[in-house]
């Protein structure tokens, strides 16, 4: 396996610090205190050198499909050190669990995400709307997957209703229906993810692309030094003949983090670009004289729930906002402290 297999570019080899005796390697899955990484050479257990979390040019901690920089650790040549993380091309971000505005990593340097809803009662055009939120406002592209084609006597309505928010496939893992389509929406080269709710069927999916019938549990225990064990599944594949796909795990309920600069029109053009034709710039769209947004909803052309759905998003951004600029001014005081820190140390060391 070689690097470019692994999904390394010209891009990331520039913006790559120079340290001799570094090599790059891609995180394939992340447990409390360690990291497995991916390197030309084979998979390798790595901990994580302090200060390169510190300095991490990243929002919301290591993530899978990381690109990193290791090192050796001792003379155990599987055994390596993880000295620098380096920056993402693209990533895809929720909110952590819990009080606190905090961002967490589930997937990073992906080219495309697929959000993956199955046609069953399960199926929600709202949910994979807030999908498609988070994944535009880290930089990738996104496609939806409709799963378990096979209980549907029927695909084409829900098949039409998504592909109006994005391109959209079916396909059955049961049946073995979309799985080469799938895969050839993974070209060699690049990388995708699958997200989604708990139970959509992405990791039969991944069977499916993988040729085979049960996903094999990570085997990987890990004591993190607290006596508590984490046992996670293998995240990271590769597809024979085509690219590199991370499963993520199940969740509940999505709440999209954006970054800063990235907003919820990103996903939203259609009702944005309604709101712009608004006579008034700060148009309430709750009846004001001129408005384009309500304009299209009594003429048919944009429904409630997608206009509810831009609000309550928006809403909770606004929410958010205040917690989401403590948790800012706190990152940028931490970046600062390492920062003076390796000032300091730069400093001592000319002193020498
Ligand atoms: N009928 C049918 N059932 C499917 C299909 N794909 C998956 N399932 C079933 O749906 C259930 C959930 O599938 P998983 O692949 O484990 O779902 P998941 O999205 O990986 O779930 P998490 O691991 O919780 O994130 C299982 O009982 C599967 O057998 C399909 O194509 N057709
Ligand atoms: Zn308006």
């Amino acid at each position: 396996m070689t690097l470019e297999d692994l999904g390394w570019s010209e891009d990331l080899a520039r913006q790559a610090p120079e340290r001799s005796g570094l090599r790059p390697a891609r995180v394939a899955s992340v447990y409390a205190a360690r990291v497995d990484v991916w390197t030309p050479e084979g998979p390798r257990l790595a901990s994580l050198r302090s200060r390169a979390i510190r300095e991490a040019p990243i929002e919301g901690g290591v993530a899978v499909g990381d690109w990193v920089l290791v090192g050796r650790a001792g003379s155990d040549a599987h055994e390596v050190v993880v000295e620098a993380i380096l920056p993402r091309r693209t990533a895809f971000l929720r909110q952590a669990a819990g009080e606190r505005a905090e961002p967490q990593a589930i997937a990073a340097n992906i080219d495309r995400v697929f959000v993956v809803t199955a046609v069953d009662s399960d199926f929600n055009i709202r949910r994979v709307e807030r999908y498609l939120v988070a994944i535009a406002a880290g930089g990738a592209e996104a496609q939806i997957i409709l799963t378990k084609s096979d209980l549907a006597e029927d695909v084409a309505p829900l098949l039409e209703q998504v592909s109006a928010l994005a391109p959209a496939f079916a396909t059955s893992a049961k049946a073995g229906h979309g799985i080469d389509e799938l895969v050839a929406r993974i070209p060699p080269g690049t990388t995708a993810a699958v997200v989604g709710s708990s139970g959509v069927g992405k990791s039969a999916l991944v069977n499916r692309l993988l040729g085979r019938e049960v996903q094999l549990e990570g085997a990987v225990r890990e004591h993190d030094g607290r006596g508590r064990h984490t046992t996670t599944r293998r995240e990271l594949f590769r597809l024979p003949g085509a690219g590199l796909l991370i499963d993520t795990p199940g969740m509940r309920e999505l709440k999209p983090w954006l970054p800063a600069g990235s907003q919820i029109d990103d996903a939203f053009e259609d009702v944005a670009g309604l709101a712009e034709a608004c006579r008034y710039r700060d148009c309430g769209h709750s009846g004001e004289p001129g408005c384009a947004v309500r304009a299209a909803l009594d003429a048919g052309e944009l429904t409630a729930e997608r206009f509810q759905a831009w609000q309550k998003l928006a809403r909770e951004q606004v929410e958010l906002s205040p917690r989401q600029a403590t948790f800012a001014a706190v990152e940028s005081k931490r970046h600062g402290r390492s920062m003076s820190v390796a000032l300091r140390k730069r400093l001592k060391d000319k002193g020498r």
